[in-house]
């Protein structure tokens, strides 16, 4: 692909903004290469600034489920626009999203809309942590909940509980409360609750890690986390922010059929603009500020923009047979991407919940943080490089997930998996 404009638009945003983006996953420092810039979207097609043409798996990290510039959603926005952007005031459009969030979530009885994922799981660890009355969290390694202070946390070394910073600019006082433990490993798990349960406020976890690829929960493990947090009186939170109407409608709580207290949720139901939503018990959300003291708040919080965007995507998504459609797709897509691996003779892991899926590029069985990091990343690379380079866009990163939209076409599956054949041979 010839992609002058973006390498000229790059040069400078690189003056201008860290990295030359406002989100370090787009700088493609993990595929290496000058990131494409896009001038517009349209279904389940991406367009740059040169005007190449590329199938979108990325789909804005996941929220465009319903393909990108959906006519109902355009015409929404701009009928809410014309009504003006922003008030700092309620409106009934927020009652209308929260309304269809707790109807798929029925775990969450109070919802309070914010304005992303990071702001959903933050404030749900304050939540848990004035309901609790207890200081210290739970996170499984390479699970990304966003980057507030206490989550950019890795696990100390040896035997220690308190968790180590993860990124300069985190105080170590912040990271002593976050314990860091293996996904997956239940007996890593019982064995911390059962000694620091009176000082755990919460664990939270993404119930599908999408955050390494597509790591998915071995039987029994969410599970164990919800009957150890039970016992105790520890909070669980479910990290839906990527999962949330896209492993399933209901989400992984559905999906796997484990009940959280509480709930984070963003991407889908921003449908592209910015929301995220945390929720759960009532008698832990009325906890929270005007109606308890857990401070929380947000002058951009249940925008009417956003707010629309939600609905008409949540309304698009729950009509008859969107997720069977959707299954149906996902599935050509896996059996065309393992057998093209297959003839190519090129040895992947293929996992997937719903429709966020990981190519990796080991011969190990992927579980975990440490098994994700067996797949060989300057494959993925090149992989990478060489579906761009046909027109095919995944996450720039093999520890990303990759999505489907209901606007991925049959046609467009069949090209993936051929591009997909072609780059494999190459890689040999
Ligand atoms: P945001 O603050 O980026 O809206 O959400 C943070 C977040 C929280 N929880 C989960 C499970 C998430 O996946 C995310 C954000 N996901 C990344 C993709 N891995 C967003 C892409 C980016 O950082 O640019």
């Amino acid at each position: 692909m010839e992609i002058e404009k973006s390498k000229m638009l790059y040069k400078r945003a690189l003056e201008l903004m860290p990295g030359g983006v406002n989100s370090p996953v787009r700088a493609f420092k993990a595929v290496g290469g000058s990131p494409i810039f896009i001038k517009k979207a349209k279904g389940s097609r991406i367009y740059d600034v040169d005007s190449n043409e590329y199938i979108d798996y990325v789909l804005s990290w996941g929220p465009m489920i319903v393909g990108h510039s959906h006519p109902s959603v355009v015409k929404a926005l701009k009928t809410a626009i014309e009504n003006g952007t922003s008030f700092g005031a309620p409106t009934s459009l927020e009652i209308e999203l929260a309304q269809m969030v707790i109807k798929a979530y029925p775990s969450i009885e109070k919802i309070r809309m914010v304005n992303s994922g990071t702001e959903a799981t933050m404030s749900a660890i304050r939540a848990a942590r004035g309901f609790s009355k207890r200081d210290k969290i739970i996170k499984f390694e390479g699970c990304y909940h966003g980057h507030a202070n206490g989550l950019l946390v890795k696990a100390g070394s040896g035997a220690t509980t308190f968790g180590v910073p993860d990124s300069p600019g985190v105080p170590k006082s912040y990271a002593k409360n976050t314990i860091t433990l293996p996904f997956n490993d239940i007996k890593a798990f019982k064995s911390m609750v059962q000694k620091e349960w009176k000082s755990i406020a919460c664990v939270i976890v993404e119930p599908v890690v999408g955050n390494i690829g597509c790591v998915l929960p071995k039987p029994g493990f969410l599970e164990a986390l919800r009957k150890e947090t039970e016992k105790y009186g520890i909070v669980l939170i479910f990290d839906e922010v990527m999962t949330g109407f896209r492993v399933s409608f209901g989400g992984a709580q559905e999906y796997y059929k484990v009940i959280p207290d509480m709930t984070c949720l963003g991407k889908v139901i921003g449908g592209g603009l910015p929301v995220g939503a945390y929720g759960g018990k009532r008698e832990i959300m009325s906890m929270v500020a005007p109606e308890g003291p857990v401070y929380q708040a947000g002058t951009l919080a249940g925008n009417p923009i956003a707010m629309t965007a939600g609905i008409e995507t949540l309304k698009i998504l729950s009509k008859k047979d969107t997720y069977e459609k959707l299954e149906k797709t996902m599935q050509r897509l896996e059996d065309g991407l393992k057998d093209a691996a297959k003839r190519a003779g090129v040895k992947t892991r293929f996992y997937r919940a719903g429709t966020m899926f990981c190519t990796y590029f080991t011969d190990k069985d992927v579980y975990d943080y440490k098994t994700a990091k067996t797949s060989d990343t300057e494959r993925f690379a090149k992989f990478f490089m060489g579906m761009l380079n046909r027109g095919i866009n995944l996450a720039p990163s093999q520890f990303e997930a990759g999505f489907i939209s209901i606007a991925h076409t049959k046609a467009d599956i069949e090209k993936t998996i051929s591009a997909a054949y072609r780059t494999l041979t190459e890689l040999k």
